[in-house]
């Protein structure tokens, strides 16, 4: 018999467990965090199980819809929404949220407050929730510095501040990524028990990879170094086989798959977007965040993503984030350019 392996089966790591053991490194604290996860994590099994069953119970379509019973139906991303506001105020532990679904920071009345503050994508790759296609939600952690009243300057700061960051991926399984500051961990949830277990520790994303993701579809558009990056990973000039192209259009989904297998995601400025599409605090912040926390390196164009300071609440940023190696190059082509 496989007692190593039984004994794996049996020893369950679940996310709390896990907190829990990093919290016991610090002996001054509280376990706010692990309460203020814990509400996080619910969020996300609630949104997971609307996800699954969302053809089912007609959660599918645009907020505004009715159903059979005359009720209105709330979007998916609208219903993730409410969710994740009343599971963050409930916790008790933070002050100020964000979410992409409200375009005012939520500040949380001072009976229910605490001392961190949320940015959040509930239900990121919206478009891809009627064909069922992998979606998300994306998350970063500040905490408060002082106990004034709170403002939006308390998430207004550069992601390198970031305690804390993960997303869960709504895909074949329910995944769950997180880092504390300590490298990156998988949590993949097993729904009979209901809780997210321990699969993928450490996380390292390979030095380089040979995937590309972007929507080429804006390539007239784009600028001269992400045009001549793409045409590199095409056609090679090193004798190095040509990178493959993957591109969900989610987000989590595309993030998650260059994280594992290596590669480079890119949402570049262009023409029509000069300050790209992906917002900062709550897509470019949490995903920069696990992606060095992984060993790759994130990207605006300009400079390293996490030394941005967002001046507004739902300020977006050209982005590229991926191995090592592979941003490196792209690091490179946009140095050039500013040297001409
Ligand atoms: P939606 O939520 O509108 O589908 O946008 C998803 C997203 O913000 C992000 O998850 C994707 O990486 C990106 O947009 C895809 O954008 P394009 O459709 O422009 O490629």
């Amino acid at each position: 018999m496989d007692h190593e392996a039984d004994a794996y089966r049996t020893d369950l790591m679940t996310i709390t467990r896990f907190v829990l053991n990093e919290q016991s490194k610090y002996p001054e604290s509280r376990g706010d965090f692990t309460i203020l996860l814990s509400n996080i994590v619910l969020g996300c099994k609630f949104v997971c199980s609307a996800v699954n069953k969302a053809g089912l119970a007609k959660l599918i379509g645009l907020a505004g819809d009715t159903n059979i019973q005359g009720e209105e139906q709330k979007k998916l991303d609208v219903l993730s929404n409410d969710v994740f506001i009343k599971a963050l105020v409930s916790s008790g532990r933070t002050s100020v949220l964000v979410s992409e679904e409200d375009e005012e920071a939520t500040f949380v009345e001072s009976s229910k407050r605490g001392k961190y503050c949320v940015v959040f994508d509930p239900l990121d790759g919206s478009s891809n929730i009627d064909c069922g296609v992998s979606i998300g939600t994306i998350f970063g952690i500040y905490t408060m510095e002082h106990s004034d009243e709170p403002t939006t300057k308390d998430v207004l700061k550069p992601g390198n501040e970031m305690v804390a960051a993960g997303y869960c991926m709504y895909g074949s399984s329910c995944m769950l990524v997180l880092s504390t500051g300590t490298g990156v961990h998988g949590f993949t949830l097993d729904p009979s028990l209901g809780e997210f277990i321990l699969t993928h520790p450490d996380i390292k994303i390979p030095k380089k990879g040979n995937i590309y993701s972007v929507n080429e579809g804006n390539a007239q558009n784009w600028d001269g170094p992400t045009t001549k990056y793409v045409e590199r990973c095409k056609y090679p000039k090193d004798g190095s086989p040509a990178k493959s192209l993957r591109y969900v259009g989610s987000m989590v989904a595309d993030v998650h798959r260059t994280l594992l297998y290596g590669g480079i995601f890119l949402y570049p400025a262009d023409k029509k977007s000069p300050n790209g599409k992906l917002r900062v605090l709550y897509e470019v912040f949490p995903m920069a965040f696990l992606m060095e926390q992984a060993g790759g390196q994130a990207f605006t164009g300009k400079k390293r993503a996490l030394d941005l300071v967002p001046k507004k609440i739902h300020e977006r940023s050209p982005i590229f984030l991926g191995s090592y190696d592979d941003v490196e190059e792209i690091k490179a082509l946009y140095a050039a350019e500013e040297n001409n």
